[in-house]
């Protein structure tokens, strides 16, 4: 007779996820337990890296990611990078551990009294099923609810005497929809304003890049000849960064973004939160005489937005649908934007001559994967990403999540086949919250490239003292650390690179090697503005 475990796996199995990334404990070897021939186990040595393997997984991808965690304790190892693959709109099925039912009453140790309540808000459903019979269609429910836009983590936890109970009949393997369609009444409204628009501006977010819609927004930006924005703090590339169109990323303050958008009586923003904002910067959210049009697939979004008439669509189908009801405009395309000038080669390195070394010796097909806070603007002023899915970083701001999403996204190439070389730039102080995926990614011989801007302060954080007026706080330097023995004792080839050419054959050796390369690139300590 077929058991709740069997059916499980069958389900898994039926819906793509055979990858299961966790950290096992007692309260998840029932169902781990000769793990079925065709099925993988990545093996994280803390959960946090577990949960950003996952979601750096399911976005290269484009797939749901299945994560299975230990019950409350590991559960809350994971919780900061939940909460990003909240934010990132990541598809992640979490499982848990947790204690045998016939216990659960007089909270054994490793009990989770209130399982389903833990992982909230950052997960769009949260269940322990009643039944043990009630786990593989919960785990059905649970796929169907993250897919679904906006896409996201769902949690399950499961009592560890479920698995060998006997099944009820396999629930039916089901499928839904992942994206959908503008209203057409609303969507000829926004078209009329954008064709009568005198001087509009379109500002791309994340999810045009999750939407695969990079053809679809060069379309509609061509076709209204406007400038182009990134959407403040973007977690993916959302446009082609060497198109004359093209601005760069708008700041994440509300003053100076209002200020840049000086001019323009309409502004759309395409899949993106209106907008990310981070310090207060009081002003207006738009420059006076403008209207802001918000396309979006979530309705919590739209409904936050302070200002703004919103639709909501897939970010590439509302494209492709506004491309096809706008007529050719008689504005003339904007110039384009000046190069960056080149940095110096100091010694040590300034971000930007580290950066401009980077961006000089970029693969075309590369894949960026950023942490590096008060180094970012440096990095995208000198790396300008051309090529859709090949920039990722964490949506919420929470460190801890791009080593690890790193490695996912390396697997992620090698599994699909693509084989794009993977280098991550990750500051010396975010290396160290997930640095455990550096085991994982030697284990799996992947051959990802960290590089690690090593300035021994958390220096954003002195930039924010310095913009808020908060000097003196404590905390904020990183004396005696590492790296290169650190990234050595879980494995990876090191190679510390303080000049151009050092980094040169150092990311060339690393992208080659059958295993990761971390990189230390000491820089200068001077601490850029926060905006
Ligand atoms: C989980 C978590 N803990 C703490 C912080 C606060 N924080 C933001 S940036 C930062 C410092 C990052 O240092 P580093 O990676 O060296 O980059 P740098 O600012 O020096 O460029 C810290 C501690 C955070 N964002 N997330």
């Amino acid at each position: 007779m077929a058991t709740v475990r069997d059916t499980s796996y069958e389900l898994l199995r039926a819906l793509g996820m055979t990858t299961v990334f966790g950290n096992p404990g007692s309260t998840e070897q029932p169902f781990l337990q000769d793990l079925p021939a065709d099925f993988r186990y990545v093996h994280a040595l803390q959960e946090a890296s577990a949960v950003a393997m996952a979601d750096g997984y399911a976005q290269a991808t484009r797939r749901a990611a299945h994560v299975n965690l230990h019950t409350a304790p590991g559960t809350g190892n994971g919780m900061g990078n939940l909460v990003t693959a909240w934010h990132n709109r990541t598809p992640l099925v979490v499982t848990a551990g947790q204690q045998t039912r016939r216990m659960l009453l007089i909270e054994p140790r490793l009990a989770s009294p209130r399982a389903a309540e833990l992982p909230q808000p950052y997960v769009k459903w949260s269940h322990e099923p009643t039944r043990p019979q009630d786990v593989p269609a919960a785990l059905m429910r649970a796929y169907a609810t993250a897919v679904q836009p906006p896409a996201g983590p769902v949690y399950l936890s499961l009592p560890l005497d479920d698995w060998h109970q006997p099944a009820d009949p396999p629930p039916q393997v089901r499928t839904v929809a992942t994206r959908f369609a503008p209203d057409p009444d609303r969507l000829r409204e926004f078209a009329g304003i954008l064709a009568g628009s005198r001087d509009p501006a379109l500002v791309l977010g994340a999810a045009v890049d999750r939407a695969d819609g990079w053809l679809a927004a060069v379309a509609l930006a061509e076709r209204l000849r406007c400038p182009v924005w990134s959407a403040p703090a973007p977690e993916r590339a959302v446009f082609p960064e060497d198109h004359p169109q093209f601005r760069g990323v708008l700041p994440f303050a509300i003053g100076p973004l209002a200020e840049r958008l000086h001019g323009h009586d309409t502004v759309l923003v395409l899949g993106a939160p209106v907008f990310r904002y981070y310090p207060h910067v009081p002003g207006d959210y738009l420059p006076p005489g403008a209207r802001l049009l918000h396309v979006t697939d979530d309705p919590g979004e739209a409904a936050r937005a302070p200002v703004g008439d919103s639709l909501l669509g897939d970010a590439r189908l509302t494209a492709e649908a506004l491309y096809d009801l706008l007529p050719p405009t008689r504005r003339s395309s904007p110039p384009p934007r000046p190069d960056p000038p080149s940095p110096e080669a100091g010694a040590p390195l300034s971000a930007d001559a580290f950066f401009a070394t980077l961006g000089g010796l970029w693969p075309a097909d590369g894949v960026l994967v950023q942490e590096s806070p008060s180094n970012l603007a440096a990095l995208r002023r000198h790396l300008r990403v051309r090529r859709p899915a090949s920039y990722f970083t964490g949506a919420s701001g929470g460190l801890g999540f791009g080593l690890p999403a790193a490695v996912g996204i390396a697997l992620a190439e090698r599994d699909t086949g693509r084989g794009r070389p993977v280098v991550a730039v990750i500051g010396d102080g975010s290396f160290h919250y997930s640095v455990q995926a550096l085991w994982t990614a030697a284990r799996l011989r992947l051959p990802l490239v960290v590089l690690v801007p090593v300035n021994r302060q958390y220096a954003v954080l002195k930039a924010f003292a310095a913009h808020d007026r908060t000097p003196g706080g404590p905390g904020l330097d990183l004396p005696g650390m590492d790296v290169t023995a650190i990234a050595g004792g879980y494995g990876c080839a090191t190679a510390v690179a303080g000049t151009p050419d050092e980094i040169a054959a150092a990311v060339a050796t690393g992208l080659d090697a059958d295993r990761p390369t971390v990189v230390p690139v000491p820089i200068g300590t001077e601490v850029p503005a926060l905006l």
